[in-house]
């Protein structure tokens, strides 16, 4: 044998490995090689391809890692359309058009298949004599781009065809990003100083716009196949069901997700089950697919204009939605903490409608690049509170976009913003700014805390701007001659808050606790407090170290509470306070509770929005009845309290049988 076959057979050698190993790992999910030696393999065949150019083939893996760039995308024929689904938005549009189906199918026993919708781009793939030929956008349906040489570079596509492929076969599915893979591909840019890509879906279809596939090289994407166009000779399948099984035969990579019904309710409710389970998913879906599964069923059904009658998505709201930051602003907590939000053009996104978003802080504006004016992408995915996931550059073309900078004084009282070195927030460094002192006193007079009726937001903004309350122990020396002061106050009201205002001297000492707001310091932790100390004495004088050693207590919580302490003016605000008569000690509350509250010894899991109560309120309700409040459901869950737009909490509390409750019945439990 001369040098030259030997490298020959060499060469056909490693192409056949490193198929099969790419097959492996993209389609069988079970690798039996590392990329280190894919990789090797990988450089050994490029040296035979550049020592002998003649053994380069047109399915070779060498071909994936990028031909030259070019300055533009050739028009692309499909000989067979690419058709576009139509929508049903909800269960009775879906209902609407089964009707249809059922009428045109007049009689016929049918079945339908339902597969994830995945959100990337649709692309067809032309496969000639099992080899991968070429590839293109869906374009309008029927010219889009060919975009073979950055396809090529996607590992899940097959080069070469497994088994008894057709003589010609096309392809059409979704290139999409899995989440993981996107997340690991900006931490990488964020560390090379590039910017972030918006969300999968954009990066996927950047990476196939992108005239030098080079650098689509580079990127996760990722292929599934869903449907075929032309064919030579025909398939053997008869549904849906058995095309995606032959595809699969072929070495192509096909949802495993899909599932087939008889029953058309039962078919509602997997697309209705799945808008509820979708987080859980690696990749972004924007519905679910629900196809006729009978292949001579589709083809009785046609088409009308580019939608398929056999075929339509059930669309689940988007998630994302683009809106304009028209600015953005700052409030002031308790804390002092100076928190900057976005003012957005209100924008319908995951069921509801967003007109402000968290920016969490300055840091985090800058790390994604936020300006006022920018058209941004606002997300509201399950019940998380809306977020915005990054600026759409391309629209700022032309415009001039200044960066923000957090103000340099409080827009409350004027007092001076400060950022201490190595702390992600800034604080209004005036401890008796009115903002702080309100944020205060509505936590103060809050239901879980000091529970004071009538001494609502508008009456705490009042007391506060008529100079009435300087500090939360202010609050006692209200009277009836100056409520009366207040717009909107008649005696009877007055009268009623002064009672409600007496009474809350009486509340429970960790109740107490809890009101003052020290950073960190919750209802549970404030039980957890008052039932180790005792009265506010002893656990004034805890240094942190003595903190520690308290149940639940690590350095941060310690360390809060001990500064909290340190500070003359919180002194001064307690010593007010126990002149009023506030109770300042306590039997060990949490142990009385934990065994005869209402709730006693109860876990509850909150989800969702209640409309009459805050997440806080509830908690500290739950916990002053002796139950317990947690994060997450298991099986040691007893109750969770869903409100408006639960996510998977409630299905997980489904799937786990806990029992489910609503605001009204979470009342009547603790009434
Ligand atoms: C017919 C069938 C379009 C589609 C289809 O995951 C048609 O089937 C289509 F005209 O766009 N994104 C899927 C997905 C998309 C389509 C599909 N099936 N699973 C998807």
């Amino acid at each position: 044998m001369t040098a030259q076959t030997a490298d020959a057979k060499r060469a056909a050698r490693l192409r056949d490995l490193l198929h099969r190993y790419s097959h492996e790992y993209y389609i069988l999910d079970a690798p039996s090689v590392d990329d280190a030696e894919y990789d090797r393999l990988l450089r050994e065949l490029q040296a035979l391809e550049t020592k002998h150019p003649e053994l380069q083939t047109l399915d070779s893996p060498t071909t994936r890692v990028g031909a030259a760039p070019s300055s533009a995308f050739a028009p692309y024929k499909h000989n067979i359309p690419m058709l576009s689904l139509g929508n049903a938005f909800g269960a009775d549009e879906l209902r609407t058009w089964n009707e249809r189906v059922l009428k045109l199918l007049k009689g016929e026993r049918i079945a339908y298949v339902a597969e994830l919708k995945i959100d990337g781009l649709a692309i067809s793939l032309r496969y000639e004599g099992g080899t991968f030929v070429s590839g293109a956008t869906r374009g309008d349906g029927s010219v889009g781009e060919n975009v073979s040489s950055n396809l090529r570079t996607i590992r899940s596509i097959p080069l070469r065809l497994t088994g008894k492929s057709p003589r010609v076969l096309e392809v059409r599915g979704e290139v999409y990003m899995r989440r993981t893979d996107f997340d690991a591909m900006n931490e990488k840019r964020a560390a090379a100083g590039e910017p972030a890509f918006v969300n999968p879906r954009n990066a996927a279809a950047g990476a196939i716009r992108q005239l030098d596939p080079r650098i689509t090289a580079t990127r996760p994407l990722r292929f599934y196949a869903y449907a075929i166009g032309d064919c030579e000779p025909p398939l053997r399948a008869k549904t849906q069901a058995e095309l995606l099984d032959e595809l699969h035969d072929f070495g192509l990579p096909v949802s495993t997700r899909r599932k087939r019904f008889d029953d058309f309710d039962e078919l509602v409710a997997y697309c209705e089950k799945w808008e509820h389970e979708r987080a859980s998913l690696d990749f972004g879906i924007d519905g679910i697919v629900v196809k006729i599964d009978s292949l001579e069923h589709q083809r009785t059904l046609g088409f009308v204009g580019k939608d398929p009658r056999w075929a339509i998505a059930f669309k689940y709201p988007p998630e994302e939605a683009r809106t304009k930051l028209l600015s953005i602003e700052v409030n002031v907590g308790r804390t002092g903490s100076v928190n900057p939000y976005a003012v957005l053009d209100p924008v319908h996104v995951g069921g509801v409608t967003v007109t402000t978003a968290t920016l969490h802080n300055e840091d985090y504006i800058h790390q994604k690049d936020i300006r006022p004016g920018d058209v941004v992408i606002v997300r509201r995915a399950g019940e998380v509170i809306p977020e915005i996931v990054g600026p759409v550059v391309t629209e700022r073309e032309g415009k001039r976009l200044r960066e923000w900078h957090m103000p340099e004084r409080c827009p409350v009282c004027g007092s001076a913003i400060h950022r201490a070195e190595g702390e992600a927030m800034a604080y209004c460094t005036n401890a008796a700014c009115p903002a702080q002192i309100k944020e205060g006193l509505r936590h103060f007079a809050s239901r879980g805390a000091m529970d004071i009726e009538g001494l609502g937001d508008k009456l705490c903004e009042a007391v506060v701007d008529a100079g009435y309350v300087h500090d939360v122990a202010d609050v006692y020396a209200l009277d009836e001659e100056r409520l009366l002061k207040l717009p909107r106050m008649g005696e009877k009201m007055a009268s009623n808050l002064l009672d409600n205002i007496e009474k809350s001297k009486k509340r429970p000492f960790w109740c107490l606790l809890y009101a003052i707001g020290i950073r960190f310091v919750g209802a549970q932790t404030a039980q957890l407090l008052a039932d180790e100390f005792g009265d506010i004495d002893s656990l004034e004088e805890a240094d942190a170290d003595r903190l520690q050693t308290v149940e639940q207590v690590g350095p941060v919580l310690a360390d809060s509470i001990a500064t909290y302490f340190h500070q003359p003016q919180n002194r001064r605000v307690i010593e007010k306070l126990r002149k009023a008569g506030v109770t300042m000690r306590g039997a060990p509350v949490s142990r009385r509770a934990k065994t005869s509250g209402k709730v006693a010894g109860k876990t509850f899991v909150l989800t969702g929005t209640l409309a009459g109560l805050t997440r806080e309120d509830a908690s500290a309700m739950i916990v002053a009845a002796g139950g317990k409040v947690s994060g997450s459901v298991s099986k040691k869950t007893d109750y969770v309290v869903a409100g408006e737009s639960a996510g998977s909490k409630l299905s997980k509390a489904e799937s786990l049988s806990v029992t489910v409750i609503d605001e009204d019945k979470l009342r009547a439990l603790l009434a």
